[in-house]
């Protein structure tokens, strides 16, 4: 079993105070928290390691590329790539999700069907209405129920010859839902899609494995997964890489530029235009090996069970209606109270340093199914602990004695 007090002690920041009271973090599904390794590995970057990778010839420049493809290999691990060259460092989930849809949609023509599905962030919606309104596609949603759970048979119905895409969360951010991905990776294949797996929110608390999933596409944002911001991995299947035109032109993605022709660089440089975010990529493989070794199978056990006790204690609050109860959730409980606003609530329980975010949580189509503007939701990461969970709870029940 996990130690969670030993975790805790490698997050510097939650020993810090809120409003006068020890912070309380609940809101890991915007960004997690992160350990002292992946800092240490940041400032042990910036202060012996840093110069610029892929042209040096001098020691220094040798080690960082030595450490930046060192990344990319512990990523590669990480996800069961099978070779590291399918790792493409990107800017987060947001990034990777626009580069396949402005590199794969140029090779789309009218009528080609992409599906997605209702329970989508809006980084897996509006680049794909970009490429509806630019190049003619049709932008087709699979439906779920009054759960979060997906419609699968409503979603081998819209599969046909026209399907080119098939993009789906892992994990939704809004509701929790965990998507039988495996089952949809392999209808898809069935009629010849190809697939995008946005596992933003799923990487963090569970074991992913992309040959497994077989599918061509996984997303990842490394701030959620306890890593730093501004760094991200697309993962995409070498066979369907080799078929993408470029995404930005620049330096370290072409072998030779003269003013009439240029030259492609080998996958992955093909798609990493210019500097990249080498520190990030450092801190985010060392993530990587931080929930490794904290086991991501532990993690997943571990938050299944603290969400148990906090759906729980929540559904023990008058007038509380927990949004999203899938019965395969991850760590999203995200709720409604009968009269007071989610962001009146957030605020109040701020003030006891509880930090929620409330808001659609960039998942509209999600709110206006459920007839909600926005909820207040809470989303666990490996530190947090059954105190934390009653204390939100106390802090929930003294907001309502105020708004009420
Ligand atoms: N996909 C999902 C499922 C997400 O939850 C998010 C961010 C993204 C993609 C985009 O990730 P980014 O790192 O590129 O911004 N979700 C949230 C959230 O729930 N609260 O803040 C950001």
């Amino acid at each position: 079993m996990l130690d969670n007090a030993a975790i805790r002690a490698q997050f510097p920041i939650l020993a810090q105070t809120e409003n006068g009271h020890p912070l309380v973090y609940l809101d890991s599904a915007a960004t997690a928290q992160k350990p002292l390794r992946v800092i240490e590995a940041l400032d042990r970057y910036y202060r012996e390691q840093n110069a610029n990778v892929h042209r040096g010839v001098y020691g220094l420049s040798e080690r960082a590329t030595d450490l930046y493809e060192g990344a990319r290999g512990a990523m590669g691990a990480f996800l069961n790539a099978a070779t590291p060259l399918e790792i493409i460092f990107v800017r987060g989930a947001t990034e990777g999700i626009n580069l396949v849809a402005s590199t794969l949609g140029k090779l789309l023509k009218p009528g080609d069907e992409i599906l997605i599905s209702a329970m989508e962030h809006h980084s897996n919606i509006v680049p794909w209405q970009f490429l509806r309104d630019e190049r003619g596609i049709r932008l087709r949603v699979i439906p779920m129920d009054e759960r979060g759970v997906l419609d699968m048979d409503a979603f081998r119905k819209l599969l046909s010859e026209r399907t080119r895409l098939v993009a789906v969360t892992h994990m939704s951010n809004a509701l929790g839902t965990i998507n039988p991905v495996r089952e949809i990776v392999d209808a898809a294949k069935a009629v010849g899609a190809l697939t995008l797996i946005d596992g933003a929110q799923a990487v963090p608390h569970m074991p992913v494995d992309v040959q497994a999933l077989g599918c061509d596409f996984y997303v990842l944002s490394g701030h959620k997964m306890y890593g730093p911001t501004g760094i991200g991995v697309l993962y995409g299947r070498m066979e369907v890489l080799e078929t993408l035109p470029p995404y930005q032109g620049g330096g370290d993605m072409i072998r030779s530029v003269t003013f009439k022709k240029t030259e492609f660089n080998v996958l992955p440089y093909r798609f990493e235009a210019g500097t990249p975010h080498i520190a990030g990529a450092i801190g985010l493989a060392e993530a990587a090996r931080w929930m490794e070794a904290v086991g991501r199978q532990a993690i997943f056990d571990y938050e299944h069970e603290l969400l148990q006790y906090a759906t729980e204690q929540l559904q023990a609050i008058d007038g509380l209606r927990l949004i999203g109860t899938a019965p395969e959730k991850g760590g999203v409980l995200s709720f409604v109270i009968e009269g007071a606003h989610p962001h009146d609530v957030a605020t109040l329980i701020d003030q006891d340093g509880i930090a929620v975010r409330a808001s659609h949580h960039c998942a509209q189509p999600v709110m206006d199914f459920f007839g909600v503007p926005a909820t207040v939701r809470a989303s666990l990461g490996v530190y947090n602990n059954r105190e934390d969970i009653d204390r939100l709870v106390a802090a929930l029940n003294d907001a309502l004695e105020m708004l009420r």
